[in-house]
């Protein structure tokens, strides 16, 4: 029964289609969420994020490896789009890669420092991202750590609003995410994420 289901789940195997069953059937929004650690460009998903600049012609970090496992095919697509403003979001074609597209999304640029502006913009980049997937009928998705890296967003203010605020997506949209998966990179911010799915997507 559903009270058995989890209400997230750690991922060892996100491409194994009977782990993903188990994980997706049932309904609900308590058994859509899960936590995975490794290279976001191997998840057979809809879409995956990119934590892109405002060119969104590429650079380092997880944008490097998005780019590099979809090919060249992407980077045309990206310069066909006039860039990106921060906190917004666009989508492309995924190309070489197993997910279907690449929603690319440009987080602040916080140097440490956390103020409204920061907060409020790497929020956006997260509703704009499930707005676009809603937009475009999709139903899962796999998110990076926007703006923790590179752009310097502290990882702990950074894990709860993304994590807040995809909570507070699918509550208001219960019918549209099947599977949203939290694609850890770092050790760090992978126990960052253990501790506060507990908390907020809590068993009963
Ligand atoms: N899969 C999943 N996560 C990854 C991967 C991967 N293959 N590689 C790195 N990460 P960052 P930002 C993690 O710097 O802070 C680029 O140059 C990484 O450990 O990629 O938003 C863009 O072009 C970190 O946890 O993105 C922009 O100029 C997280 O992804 C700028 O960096 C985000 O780190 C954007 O900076």
């Amino acid at each position: 029964s559903l009270d058995k289901i989890p209400a997230w789940r750690e991922e060892t195997r996100p491409n194994d289609k009977e782990e993903v069953k188990e994980l997706t059937d049932g309904g609900g929004p308590r058994n859509k969420v899960s936590l995975y650690k490794g290279d976001i460009t191997v998840l057979e998903v809809d879409a995956i994020v990119n934590a892109a600049n405002s060119s969104l012609l590429g650079g380092g970090g997880v944008d490097g490896c998005i780019h590099k496992a979809a090919g060249s095919c992407l980077y045309d697509e990206c310069n066909s789009l006039n860039g990106c403003e921060t906190s917004k979001a666009k989508i492309t074609c995924g190309y070489d890669l197993p997910a279907k597209y690449v929603i690319h999304t440009v987080g602040p640029v916080a140097r440490g420092h956390v103020g409204p502006t920061e907060s409020n913009d790497l929020t956006s980049c997260y509703q704009n991202s499930l707005r676009l997937m809603k937009e475009n009928d999709l139903s899962t998705v796999a998110f990076p750590c926007i703006s923790t890296g590179i752009y310097g967003f502290p990882n702990e203010p950074a894990a709860d609003i993304a994590l807040k605020t995809v909570k507070s997506w699918i509550d208001e949209n219960p019918d549209m995410i099947t599977r949203v998966i939290f694609c850890v990179f770092l050790e760090t911010d992978f126990a960052i994420y253990k501790k506060k799915m507990s908390v907020i997507f809590p068993d009963n």
